[in-house]
């Protein structure tokens, strides 16, 4: 009896090595057809860029050069590091003659770096953020990489790639790698989310969590309060709101990945709402905002920029940006009712003008 189940454990956690994640995905779309195989071999060099970051990141603080900014600002205007143009580089090798992906656009790139050699069979756009988080690096917090799917919609002869103008539910797989005590990718392809683990030993990215689903409500919020000046009232309404009630503990890493996989597992809300200076915050749709909200809601979770689902927005250029608040359904509907009740205030505040204008002009 004992033996038994000691022989159940074994292959139970041999099944469990042998879940890679190549095998994984063509598991989820029931399928070998030309899609799936593609499908599942670029979520393969996924993990491959991964594993070359991880690789890369463990060893920086030994190597010269690595570290510390390379003294560009990017198309957005930030300072860049030099694992930023290392990671940014580590995607584009690893899809150059995969015959995958005919188009990459990232966060470091003001265009996207094309692939024409791969065009006439790699049907897809591989949108992604090499390092987010990048200010973590220097110091060896987590950091992360996002990425999202989308299939290729025409030619793109103008190179302004307007196909990729089109909401998130156009993307047809999303994910991240959160570099941490160990390396963990979490990817979706519209069939709930999934996490691997990276096993060092083996060098392979192991099934560690299956159809993830983010809890109701949790206690955690996750926002730079040092901005809380720059926000508009019904936010900081909201953040009065959690430091007066019971429950409510504030955690933030500096790196979206990490918050964000911290509430995928326990639930809560991460916030990155407009500021004065920049009303649409921080965070870009395409390859940061979209994939999280992709996942977000494939775990039962909720996405919003707190007016309207981050899912609908149809970008109108490659950098956009959006505000966010994603999380636990329960915490983002809460902070959505502060701004829906503030919208309401200002209408009820215009009648109210509207009709003494009435009032005045009769008695005239
Ligand atoms: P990055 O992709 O350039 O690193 O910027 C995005 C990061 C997020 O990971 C993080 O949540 C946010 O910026 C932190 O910004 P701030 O320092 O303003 O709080
Ligand atoms: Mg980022």
């Amino acid at each position: 009896m004992v033996v038994s189940e000691q022989n159940l454990v074994s292959e139970r956690s041999l099944d469990r090595d042998c879940t890679t994640l190549s095998r994984h995905v063509l598991e989820q779309l029931k399928s070998f057809g030309a899609d799936a195989q593609d499908l599942s071999a670029i979520m393969n060099r996924i993990a491959l860029a991964a594993k070359l970051i991880t690789r890369r990141l463990s060893r920086a603080g030994l190597m010269e050069g690595v570290l510390g900014f390379t003294g560009e600002t990017n198309v957005q205007g930030e300072s860049v590091k030099k694992m930023d143009i290392f990671a940014n580089d580590v995607f584009i090798s690893v899809f150059k003659q995969s015959g995958l992906v005919c188009r990459l656009a990232s966060e470091e790139m003001e265009k996207p770096y094309y692939i024409p050699e791969n065009c006439p069979i790699g049907r897809y756009t591989l949108l992604y953020d090499p390092i987010d988080g990048s200010s973590n690096v220097d110091i060896n917090l987590s950091v992360g990489s996002i990425f999202a799917i989308r299939q290729q919609q025409g030619e793109d002869l103008d190179g302004e790639a307007k196909d990729l103008f089109q909401n998130g539910h156009q993307q047809i797989a999303a994910g991240y790698v959160l570099y941490g005590a160990s390396t963990v990718l979490v990817y979706s392809i519209g069939t709930g989310v999934h996490a691997f683990t990276l096993d060092p030993s083996l060098g392979e990215f192991v099934l560690s969590h299956e159809n993830l689903q983010i809890p109701k409500h949790g206690a955690t919020y996750s926002v730079n309060e040092g901005n809380y000046w720059q926000w508009s009232e019904p936010l900081r309404e909201y953040i009065k709101y959690v430091h007066r009630n019971d429950g409510y503990t504030a955690r933030y890493g500096g790196a979206l990945v990490g918050d964000f996989h911290r509430i995928l597992f326990q639930g809560g809300v991460f916030l990155y709402p407009g500021t004065t200076k920049n009303p649409q915050g921080k965070l870009r749709l395409l390859y940061e905002t979209a994939p999280l909200a992709y996942l977000m809601t494939q775990a039962g979770g909720k996405a919003s920029t707190g007016i309207e689902p981050i899912m609908d927005i149809v970008p109108t250029a490659l950098h956009q940006r959006t505000p966010l608040v994603i999380g636990s359904m329960e915490d983002v509907e809460l902070v959505e009712s502060f701004i829906k009740k503030e919208e309401v205030k200002k209408v009820k505040e215009v009648e109210e003008v509207k009709k003494v204008k009435k009032k005045d002009k009769g008695k005239k």
